[in-house]
């Protein structure tokens, strides 16, 4: 029986109003593990909002194979951490292949994290495990994982290196597993699985077990390396979600007790967002997650009040081939960053180094453009906020305070630049020759500022405006319809 006092207190708290300003409270569906105010979560989401540039890692055991099968190429194209799948294997035959390949070289991954320090990167997001199932870390649950099979513990080394750059540790983890041999592929509707279709090899499966296994490499993830400050999860399907799928609410409670402050994606109850919705920032729910991820695409215009991070490839796969050549230019990666940055959002951009966790030549030469171009202009994206104006012809901004960042990507042929706001400027300087004042007039078609003949750089030049008070700004019609005839 329950005691009087307690039952009193009952009564007061249920009189209490629910909290004005408490977001993703417990959800009727139970989904919800977050219990924060508004400034708790802005507080936790700080870093991430200001970092805006992370790197991404495809590394396993497809990394070894590299884009072949039984020793030649299986096909054109991408994805080829997805290689099991496209090949139909089960998880025998595909760890036969694969395994004698992945040979990681002792340090490997110190030239990942000096490679993304440079490039401006402030976080990491690597592959604890793919959907393949193989965990990189030297797990007590199971035996296809790096301690079992090499003797290493593949997340510390990875996690180490990362630490000693400095860098925030963002850990992938597939929710989808083609290894488990409880994964009841089955029910997993919409989901990818090599065997789908076909009859469980051992009979019988119970998914629970699966779940089991899932929280317990989980827990050993957020409880042996110190602090983890990204989840990634991946993924799901509508059909196939949530605490049926993944056992979400006890997993995210679980995760929130070890790593309090751990900031996560929405993918334990969505799916890759490689298509644009129309009300997209509308379908984001807090409560399933702090930031969504479309996938290999920039959203149209920014979505404010939601947060969202582009994960994009430098070719076409996450994990390595030796195939794919349709490398994105240095100028494509370093406006993708500027236009995500412009609209609000993150860029979180992949390596797929080899089996031996070495990096192709294709993938430090991008870095290190990006690097070479940050270490010039890095202030104008880092802590940086949504452009206060739609992107006029020239190019894109970003904000931070009274500063205004002007991305210029067509250097003005007369040298006048038309920035669509009517505010004064107080200075305005490239950030490549910060000693050169540049010259500014108010005009009724907006900020002119006077460039030199040259553009400092072949891919983004960027002013640093500062201007008086509030962005009063005009419509980019009228600021375009003002060019020269
Ligand atoms: C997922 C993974 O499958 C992929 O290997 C990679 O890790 C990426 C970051 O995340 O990508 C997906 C997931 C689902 C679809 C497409 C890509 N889908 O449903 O079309």
């Amino acid at each position: 029986m329950k005691n009087r006092s307690s039952s009193i207190l009952a009564a007061l708290l249920s009189l209490l109003p629910a909290l004005p300003s408490e977001v993703m409270a417990q959800s009727s569906d139970g989904t919800d593990a977050f219990h924060e105010t508004t400034a708790e979560h802005d507080a936790r989401m700080a870093w991430w909002r200001d970092a805006r540039f992370g790197m991404f890692v495809h590394w396993g055991l497809y990394s070894g194979l590299a884009g072949n099968w039984d020793g030649k190429q299986l096909k054109k194209g991408g994805g080829m951490e997805w290689i099991q799948q496209y090949v139909k294997a089960d998880t025998d035959a595909y760890a036969a292949q694969a395994l004698p390949l992945f040979q990681p070289k002792p340090g490997f991954a110190r030239e990942w994290m000096k490679l993304a320090k440079q490039a401006g990167c402030r976080y990491v997001v690597f592959t604890t495990k793919h959907h393949e199932g193989f965990s990189l870390h030297d797990s007590k649950t199971g035996d296809f994982n790096a301690g079992a099979k090499l003797k290493r513990d593949l997340v510390k080394e990875i996690v180490e290196a990362a630490r000693a750059e400095g860098l925030k540790i963002g850990f992938y983890h597939s929710l989808i597993d083609w290894h488990h041999d409880q994964y009841e592929y089955a029910k997993a509707k919409g989901l990818p699985h090599p065997l789908a279709g076909k009859a469980y090899p051992n009979g019988k499966r119970d998914h629970e077990l699966y779940k089991a296994h899932l929280h317990s490499q989980v827990k050993e993830l957020l409880a042996g390396y110190g602090k983890v400050d990204i989840l990634w999860w991946d993924f799901s399907s509508q059909a196939f979600q949530g605490d049926p799928a993944w056992g979400a609410t006890d997993l995210v409670n679980m995760v929130r007790t070890l790593q309090p402050q751990v900031i996560m994606n929405n993918r334990l109850y969505s799916g890759a967002t490689t298509q644009a919705a129309a009300d997209e920032s509308k379908l984001f729910n807090t409560r399933k997650g702090d930031f969504t991820t479309p996938e290999q695409r920039i959203p149209a215009t920014g979505m404010p009040g939601v947060d969202w991070e582009t994960c994009m490839t430098l070719n076409g796969t996450w994990g390595y081939s030796e195939y794919d050549k349709g490398w994105k230019s240095d100028k494509a990666l370093i406006r993708n960053l500027v236009e995500i940055a412009s609209k609000g959002g993150n860029y979180l951009l992949n390596i797929g180094p080899k089996g031996d966790g070495s990096l192709c030549p294709e993938t430090i030469k991008a870095f290190t453009a990006i690097g070479r171009w940050m270490k010039v202009n890095a202030e104008s994206i880092h802590g940086t906020t949504a452009s206060p104006f739609e992107a006029p012809d020239w190019g894109r901004a970003t904000r931070k305070g009274g500063v205004i960042y002007l991305h210029v990507q067509e250097w003005p042929k007369d040298g006048v630049l038309t920035v669509p706001m009517r505010n004064h400027a107080v200075e305005a300087l490239l950030l490549a020759e910060p000693a050169t004042k540049i010259p500014s007039s108010s005009t009724p078609e907006g900020l002119k500022l006077k460039l030199p003949k040259q553009a400092p750089d072949p891919h983004v030049s960027v002013v640093k405006l500062v201007v008086k008070g509030e962005p009063d700004v005009l419509p980019v019609e009228n600021a375009a319809s003002a060019k020269a005839p």
